[in-house]
């Protein structure tokens, strides 16, 4: 057991600077209007630093920035882009700890999981998109002996991303690496609920990158995330959000007619087929854990599997165990590696979670375990904790119907297959989803006939790059963590060339 010290602390791997300015052409730049927000840790609920509140003027400045560096990095070779991904990559490695602290105090989220996910994942991230840009070709048709169709892959120019504070670091290098290496300039948007990590990134890498190529403006939706958004001066935007929020990103882009990514919410579920328990050992243990993954980043994952689905022949048996296994999701200070389940990213969530803890009791489903906040000792008191909750209910209720983004899990039976397929897509969302079969005829089946973008097959809570993430239905449009990204930050020139000498 490791526990790191906060911020601010003798020791502590990470000091973050009393003010955050915007970085904007490879420089911090203080905001036009001169105005800063309070970044507020989770963890006791204290403010630490403050960050330059971005407007529209903020925006355009970047913009500006990020368009006199486009000619020249837009022209770099795959090579240049690669190697300087793979510089940042190293960097970061180099800097796991002080990142992971970082991350930690800013989100609320347990140590271990950035020091053993979130970063090793963000730092893959880059690496593979460097790989991905190298081995890209492009393609000629001959059309006939004489004239041939050549295609070209082009940067766009500058891209807007806008991203949220579930996952601060790698929501960010999931939306930097595939722009980078496709030769784009980028301005982003962090969350205004965890705006410090990625600063403090940027510190640690800012000599690796060329002037004006990432620029990084921070501030609220409408005031900073609409401007970037709706701007004429973006050849396209990438955003993770909120399904609303995804509807407005869509209509601002359609004014300049710009392609779009989203990657929006989610209610993912999670079956367990009969077989599993035909054995208790490690297959069976394994889907255990699967059941308790809702709780992993406190339930704020897009794709937390929050509806259970367990066959009824097994239903008494798997549950009493998968609430045992719950039961044993050790909560504390964030800091410490031993912890399992930190702090909600913000009150506005902590908020919103008690209200969904409430409904699903007012409306008859009943709690198993949890239930209630969480309360912690000392100056972990004034952080905002969740008890990890099961529901057992029905999927016409509210917690089996709605983005919870908490630790809670809404339990249901099925009897059949079809039942479970039927009710596994009865929902607005098709993001990501789990199967759990010994069969591999059911679990084929079943995985292919969910509608998610990605169904995790006896596993669950995995985001290896060279995987396709994305959402079917109202989860979003695109695909990350693939080099198919690379087609989302490029656009295709044709060259239609005659070879004839002569008039045919
Ligand atoms: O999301 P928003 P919020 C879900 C989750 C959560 C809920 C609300 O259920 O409880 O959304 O979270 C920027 N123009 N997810 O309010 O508003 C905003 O500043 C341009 C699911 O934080 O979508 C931030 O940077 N930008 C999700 C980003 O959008 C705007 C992750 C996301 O904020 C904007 C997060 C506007 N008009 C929340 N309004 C997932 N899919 O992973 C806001 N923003």
């Amino acid at each position: 057991m490791t526990v790191y010290q906060q911020p601010g602390q003798d020791g502590a791997k990470v000091t973050f600077k009393p003010r955050y300015e915007h970085f904007i052409g490879g420089e911090w730049v203080a905001p036009v209007k001169g105005q800063y927000f309070e970044d507020i840790t989770p963890i006791t609920g204290q403010p630490f630093t403050e960050v330059g509140r971005g407007t529209a003027e903020d925006i355009e400045a970047a913009l500006d920035a990020a368009w006199a560096a486009a000619p020249s990095w837009n022209a770099t070779s795959p090579t240049e882009r690669a190697l300087m991904l793979n510089k940042i990559a190293d960097r970061m490695e180099e800097n796991l700890e002080t990142i992971a602290v970082a991350e930690t105090w800013d989100n609320g989220k347990p140590i271990r999981e950035c020091l053993n996910a979130d970063i090793p994942l963000a730092i893959d991230h880059f690496r593979y998109f460097a790989g991905a840009i190298r081995a890209q070709e492009g393609r000629l048709s001959q059309l006939d002996e004489n004239t041939v169709a050549y295609h070209f892959h082009e940067p766009l120019g500058v891209v807007g991303q806008i991203i949220p504070w579930n996952f601060p670091i790698l929501m960010a290098v999931w939306k930097l690496a595939p722009a980078l290496a496709a030769g784009n300039c980028v301005v982003l948007k962090p969350a205004e609920q965890t705006p410090a990590s990625i600063l403090v990134l940027m510190e640690l890498i800012k000599d690796l990158v060329p002037a004006g190529v990432i620029n990084i403006v921070n501030g609220f939706g409408a005031e900073c995330g609409k401007p970037l958004a709706s701007n004429k001066r973006i050849r396209k935007i990438a955003f993770t959000g909120e399904t609303t929020t995804g509807r407005l990103i869509m209509q601002y882009a359609s004014e300049n007619i710009i392609p779009v990514t989203l990657e929006l919410g989610g209610k993912s579920p999670n079956i367990f087929f009969e077989d599993i328990a035909a054995q208790k050992d490690g297959f069976y243990d394994k889907a255990l854990e699967g059941f308790a993954f809702f709780a992993l980043n406190q339930g704020e994952v897009c794709t937390c599997p929050s509806r259970a689905l367990v066959q009824e022949s097994i239903y008494d048996q798997f549950l009493a165990d998968g609430i045992d296994r719950v039961s044993k999701i050790t909560a504390g200070n964030p800091l410490d590696t031993d912890t399992m389940i930190g702090a909600q990213a913000s009150t506005d969530q902590l908020e919103k979670i008690l209200s969904y803890l409430d409904i699903g009791k007012k409306e008859g489903a009943k709690v198993l375990i949890g239930g209630e906040r969480a309360e912690l000792d000392g100056d972990l008191a004034g952080g905002f904790y969740v008890q990890p909750t099961v529901f057992e209910g029905t999927n016409d209720m509210r917690v089996f119907q709605e983005e919870i983004f908490g630790p809670v899990l809404s339990v249901a039976k099925f009897s059949t297959y079809d039942e479970a397929i039927g009710v596994a897509n009865d929902t607005l969302y098709g993001l990501g989803a789990g199967v759990w079969a010994r069969s591999g005829n059911i679990a084929y089946r079943a995985g292919r006939a969910i509608q998610a973008g990605r169904v995790w097959v006896n596993q669950y809570h995995n985001y290896p790059a060279h995987s396709a993430f994305g959402g079917y239905k109202s989860s979003g449009i695109g695909r990350e963590n693939h080099l198919m990204m690379l087609d989302h930050y490029q656009q295709t020139k044709n060259l239609l060339v005659s070879y004839t000498e002569t008039p045919q």
